[in-house]
């Protein structure tokens, strides 16, 4: 038994997309922010830090959204993601270097200019978005260089660091982030967007 736990979140929207690519039979758990369900006792037994994504799979509770992604991987034959070493640590790099590199200055513009905005009425810190944006214009050019010799970020298969990787730049649609200097990065949010598997993902989270 798969048991998925989310809110309305990009993190979450990584293993509910990873999920449907890997056509997973799950039951989504929608935990109400507003009520403070994730920080429940019930939730903090699943996830110590009260945060989503966290999953529930044959008794074990499990949590971080790119582990959970490849831990998806793991248990459907290695699809999405490969039993071959090298070919896995050439996927979880550019895991890593979404989380801890692009997607974090990403998250950075969806944090100041929705999350501020609409959850604490604020206006976006200006400092933390230029820095953002001085990372992005070194990080992205090297994105758009890999999208331009290949489909998907790990050449012509999707794999687990497309299914992290892109809810972050979907979120990011609504900010001022400008992918208008990168055709391939935007080819590949259009054909990622348009997966049946990712808009059954986004379906299950009320807007
Ligand atoms: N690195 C974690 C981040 C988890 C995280 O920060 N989740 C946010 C939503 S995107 C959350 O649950 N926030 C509620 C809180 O911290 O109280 C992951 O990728 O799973």
């Amino acid at each position: 038994m798969l048991r998925i736990y989310g809110a309305s979140t990009f993190n979450a929207t990584k293993v509910l997309f990873t999920a449907e690519e890997l056509g997973l039979d799950y039951e989504y758990v929608h935990l109400n922010f507003a009520a403070g369900e994730h920080k429940s006792e019930a939730h903090l037994a699943r996830h110590p830090l009260g945060k989503v994504p966290a999953i529930e799979h044959n008794g074990h509770y499990l949590y971080e959204s790119a582990s959970l992604c490849r831990y998806l991987a793991n248990i459907s034959d290695k699809r999405l993601y490969s039993a071959d070493p090298v070919r896995a640590a050439e996927i979880d790099q550019m895991v890593d270097l979404m989380c801890h590199h692009a997607g974090r200055w990403l998250a950075v513009y969806f944090y100041q200019e929705v999350v501020m905005k609409k959850y604490y009425q604020k206006s976006p810190d200006e400092k933390a978005i230029a820095e953002a944006k001085g990372f992005l214009d070194q990080q992205l050019p090297f994105l758009e260089k890999v999208l331009a010799a290949s489909p998907f970020l790990c050449g012509s298969e999707l794999t687990i660091a497309d299914t992290v990787a892109f809810p972050v730049f979907q979120a990011c649609q609504s900010t001022s982030v400008d992918l208008s200097p990168y055709p391939s990065i935007q080819r590949w949010v259009a054909a990622l967007g348009d997966r049946a598997a990712f808009k059954r993902a986004l379906a299950h989270m009320p807007a």
